[in-house]
């Protein structure tokens, strides 16, 4: 048996922070996103009603926008019926199918727009819309047992089969925003029809393969849709950041099933340069907002860090496919519990409703200001989280994740259950049943019950965890870890009891990433901290983090978070220019909170990386 990574219809998440998350997702995040959604037309759009002259002009890739939103209720349906939403999901799928041609294409733009030539435009997302519905579609009927939704979408597969593989009589090759390759992938694993694999295959096989048109390859590089080179040959990261992790999700995958030596290379080769090189301490990845991309080895500005919050949840998808590559490393599940804490939930308020596209590293209220009205290169990520954008991508992407979180914790074969995120929880790995009861990310301490059929247990040592103590049925166990896994057998009925010490810590980075000479960021656990102004009396310009001295952890009880406080020094007014021994620089305490958190009270200036003062 290969390894397997356990899916989120086996695995309950039933207390702590994630479930107070994922309570919100479905009470209300996904209600304030239809809301938006509603107002602006994007609902309506595909009862292909509206006319020129009209409010709200529909875009080319608003089906993707509603199609994840489908996908969010279909997950959350999954766990508990909520006949409210499903009856809008129903009129839609209504709506798509009077929509829908007879010869299977659909895409609610081009039938409002019927000037406009299908499949001309490589750029103009007809397969990534593509892809979204189809995994909005698989998910629906998974969770409703309803399969009108998939046949729809069965159609319009067999028709892009038809102009795509067997015709060729489209204007491009392969799509222009990857998506639909892995959505083939989830329906070849759901029917076990093969040439949906084989679909998805000729898409990777033909990308950077053959001539087609890359119209935006003058303004954003050649690298911008990954088709510069052949994808087996792609050991870099480069050009959009969702476009590329979306396209790497699906190497992965179908390295894994089709033993594709070469593919499988090059995910590892890519995932090497991000990791190492391209991403940033919170897990955000896609550094500038020009192309929305990725840039050289090591750039990785922190004020004007683009970040996009679904290139984060994109990085996951890629982590999770890889992990089932490599099964026998926790480097993977570390990325994702980096990315989870910091770069994805950064993405979305405390209250649920609203979020960030950007996730800077840094605000400065006054260079923000100033480059307000600026042309694209210089302006700067917004400093409030807002409840839709024109391109609103990212919220019904949080809202997918956030109800389908259980697909992170836990892979097993039939040898080893691996353990690969602490949350509360209660799952079902054939025959072996796991209930996790923790804190975390509160605090290190991980309880788990394990019975029925008896399998070892890995669980996995975070990255950033130095000290730890476990203990079966309450006596303790020497283990020293594997690949970053604390490995125990395990009989039915045994009780494990990991500790984890969690302690803040001060990180410093790789010197070539220039932002950060000098620099060094607070970290408690899973969670790299900030500093914002509103606690650390307004301006941040003149803090330095003193290299020693006690940091402090508190609960922050109206943010219901831990903070941390730092000795530091502020550094005073003075005159444009001094002597260093005139400079004053008094004590000062400097509290952070957690960097997912920041932007939750109002504009502030924020920092995650501080220069680190050379006093004592
Ligand atoms: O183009 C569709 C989505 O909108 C992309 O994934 C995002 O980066 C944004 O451009
Ligand atoms: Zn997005």
């Amino acid at each position: 048996m290969k390894c397997k990574n356990l899916t989120f219809e086996n695995v309950n998440i039933t207390g702590g922070f994630w479930k107070q998350k994922q309570d919100m997702n479905r009470n209300t995040t996904v209600w304030n996103v239809y809301n938006r959604f509603k107002e602006t037309g994007r609902f309506d759009a595909v009862k292909l009603e509206w006319k020129e002259g009209d409010p709200c002009k529909p875009h080319i890739f608003w089906d993707s926008d509603i199609a994840k939103w489908m996908e969010s209720v279909a997950y959350l349906t999954q766990k508990q019926r909520e006949p409210e939403l499903e009856k809008i999901v129903d009129e839609i799928v209504d709506n798509i199918e009077k929509a829908q041609d007879e010869d299977g294409y659909y895409n609610c733009y081009y039938s409002l727009f019927t000037d406009k030539k299908r499949f001309s435009n490589r750029n103009n997302h007809e397969l990534y819309c593509a892809g979204h519905l189809l995994e909005a579609a698989i998910a629906y009927e998974k969770a409703t047992g309803k399969s009108k939704f998939l046949e729809l979408m069965k159609k319009f597969i067999a028709h892009i089969k038809k102009v795509f593989m067997e015709e060729g009589s489209a204007d491009f090759v392969t799509p222009g925003h990857e998506e639909i390759e892995l959505a083939l992938i989830k329906l070849y694993d759901y029917t076990g029809d093969k040439q949906y694999l084989d679909l998805a295959m000729f898409f990777l096989d033909q990308r950077g393969a053959c001539e087609e048109p890359n119209t935006l390859a003058e303004k954003f590089g050649v690298k911008y849709l990954q088709s510069h080179q052949p994808v087996r040959a792609q050991y870099e990261a480069a050009g959009h950041a969702v476009r590329a992790v979306y396209l790497y999700s699906a190497m992965a995958d179908a390295a894994a099933r089709t033993e594709d030596t070469e593919l499988k290379n090059a995910c590892e080769k890519l995932y090497e340069n991000i990791v190492t090189k391209k991403m940033y301490i919170t897990g955000g990845i896609g550094s500038t907002r020009i192309g929305e991309a990725f840039e050289e080895d090591y750039r990785l500005p922190n004020e004007t860090a683009y970040t996009e919050t679904c290139a984060a949840i994109g990085l996951t998808y890629f982590c999770h496919r890889m992990s089932q590559l490599d099964p026998s490393s926790a480097r993977y599940a570390n990325i994702i519990e980096r990315v989870l804490y910091n770069g994805f939930l950064s993405g979305i308020s405390l209250d649920g409703k609203a979020f960030f596209y950007e996730n800077p590293l840094e605000i400065d209220l006054y260079e923000r200001k100033m480059t307000a009205d600026f042309e694209v290169e210089k302006r700067q990520p917004i400093t409030q989280r807002v409840e839709i954008f024109n391109c609103s991508c990212c919220p019904p992407n949080v809202n997918r994740y956030l109800a389908s979180l259980g697909n992170f914790l836990y892979r097993y074969d039939e040898k080893t259950v691996y353990v690969e995120q602490y949350m509360e929880s209660d799952a079902d790995l054939e025959g072996t049943r796991l209930s996790q009861k923790t804190n975390y990310p509160f605090d290190g301490k991980i309880t788990l019950s394990v019975s029925g059929v008896k399998r070892q247990i890995a669980l996995r040592l975070p990255s950033w965890c130095k000290n730890y103590a476990l203990k079966k049925n309450g006596k303790s166990i020497d283990t020293s870890p594997e690949n970053g896994y604390l490995i125990v057998a395990t009989e039915n009925g045994d009780i494990l009891e990991l500790e984890l010490e969690m302690r803040p810590r001060r990180i410093r980075s790789n010197p070539h990433i220039r932002a950060n000479r000098g620099m060094v960021a607070l970290s408690y656990g899973p969670m790299i901290m900030c500093m914002e102004g509103v606690d650390n009396g307004g301006s941040l310009a003149g803090v330095s983090l003193l290299p020693h001295g006690e940091i402090t952890l508190a609960l922050d009880q109206t943010l219901g978070l831990l903070t941390l406080s730092c000795p530091a020094l502020r550094q005073e007014a003075q005159e444009l220019y001094s002597d260093e021994a005139d400079v004053k620089a008094p004590p000062f305490t400097a509290k952070f909170i957690p960097y997912h958190a920041f932007a939750n009270r109002g504009e502030s200036n924020m920092k995650v990386w501080a220069p680190q003062s050379s006093n004592k």
